[in-house]
């Protein structure tokens, strides 16, 4: 079994890479599985894989480093139930660190059993040419360490959603990261795309991580840029009785965006799994891409309906109870006598300190 840790910021590109790279494995005849990793309870990536037929454990209620255990639990169900190839693990968008709390704790614990581990750090093309031409990414100082911890520590990096950057630009991009970066491989990756999926499987099947350095990292900047980053997730019914729950949760989408760049709340990552009529969708929402598109498509997707499952998970820039009192703000104006708009399993709340199981520093 081989173990794939995928790291990077929020909304990068880890699981649409990841869903794409098992289907392609599972072709071969391989068997794989993802962990799966967030801060709350009801994960849209989990959900997401289980209606691309993607066997997936989660971890649940922070990140891996600082629920090693809990990891490692999924890593032994996974192999004991379905005894995989190849397991994916991708860490939470906010989480850096794992080459001393994640990886070396792994190849220390179960390097054994393992035919060997990697770790890739996926960054979204955009926020990289602003950082490499040395724009302020849209994020606080103490969020934006995370950011530029997480590419540090990996030797691979997959510059993702480089179908969103100008062609033109490319040459210049690729210079500049090379001059800046000299010991590190880039791959540049559609991760839509299965050609371009392959090529990173392909540097995977070759690729080690044994010799990777630990970070030195402020723990005090990490923890604030961590906290910085409010979490929700819940989950909402919408029904209606005259087939328009579809315009409803568009609605609701859209004024809860808006709401967000009118108070200019920097959106880590918003992801909606929807569900109607049979059927799943998920869209998402970064500061660096609006999803207005996904979200125009939404009608001609699911047609008519009277009832419509959202569920939610958010990591936005500010306090939780300004993320929650947005949304409340927004399912309030949508309610009627003939909408009915139910919540679950609400949570919302400050990410904790991180305080790693395992920290392997040599
Ligand atoms: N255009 C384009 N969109 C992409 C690409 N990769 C991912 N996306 C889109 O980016 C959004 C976020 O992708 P995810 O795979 O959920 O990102 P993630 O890194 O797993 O996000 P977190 O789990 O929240 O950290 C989704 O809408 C994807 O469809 C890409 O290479 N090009
Ligand atoms: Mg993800």
């Amino acid at each position: 079994m081989k173990i794939h840790l995928v790291g990077g910021f929020l909304g990068s590109g880890k699981t649409t890479a990841i869903g794409n790279a098992c289907q392609h494995l599972k072709q071969q005849g391989l068997k794989v599985g993802v962990i799966t990793n967030d801060q709350g309870q009801y994960l849209v990536d989990s959900e997401f894989l289980d209606a691309e037929g993607i066997s997936s454990a989660q971890v649940t209620g922070g990140c891996f480093c600082c629920n090693y255990d809990q990891l490692d639990k999924q890593i032994q169900r996974m192999t004991d139930s379905i005894s995989p190839d190849v397991i994916f693990a991708e860490s939470v968008g906010s989480c850096t660190d794992l080459v001393a709390t994640v990886l070396k704790p792994l190849l220390k614990f179960r390097g054994q059993e393992m035919e060997g581990m990697t770790l890739s750090c996926f960054v979204d093309a955009r926020m990289l040419m602003m950082h490499s031409t040395n724009k302020r990414l849209p994020f606080s100082a103490d969020t934006t360490y995370i950011w530029e911890k997480q590419i540090e520590e990996a030797s691979l990096i997959v510059v993702n959603k480089i179908d969103m950057v100008n062609t033109s630009d490319l040459p210049a991009f690729k210079q500049a990261l090379t001059a800046k970066y000299p010991d590190k491989k880039f791959l540049f990756q559609n991760s839509l795309d299965e050609d371009s999926v392959r090529d990173w499987l392909s540097e995977l099947s070759i690729y080690e991580a044994n010799e990777l350095i630990s970070l030195d990292l402020d723990y005090a900047k990490y923890g604030r840029g961590e906290a910085e980053l409010a979490w929700l997730d819940e989950q909402i019914t919408i029904k209606t009785f005259d087939g328009t729950a579809i315009k409803v949760a568009i609605d609701f989408i859209e004024g809860l965006t808006s709401g967000f760049k009118r108070e200019q709340l920097p959106i880590g990552h918003l992801k909606l799994m929807i569900t109607s009529n049979g059927t799943q969708r998920k869209i998402s929402f970064t500061t660096v891409s609006s999803g207005a598109a996904e979200t125009n498509e939404l009608k001609s997707f699911f047609g008519d309906s009277n009832e419509v499952q959202i569920t939610v998970n958010a990591r936005v820039q500010t306090a939780p109870e300004v993320l929650r009192g947005l949304l409340e703000v927004e399912l309030g104006l949508l309610r009627t006598t003939d909408t009915v708009i139910s919540e679950e399993n609400i949570a919302f709340f400050q990410p904790g300190f991180p305080t790693p199981t395992h920290r392997i520093t040599s």
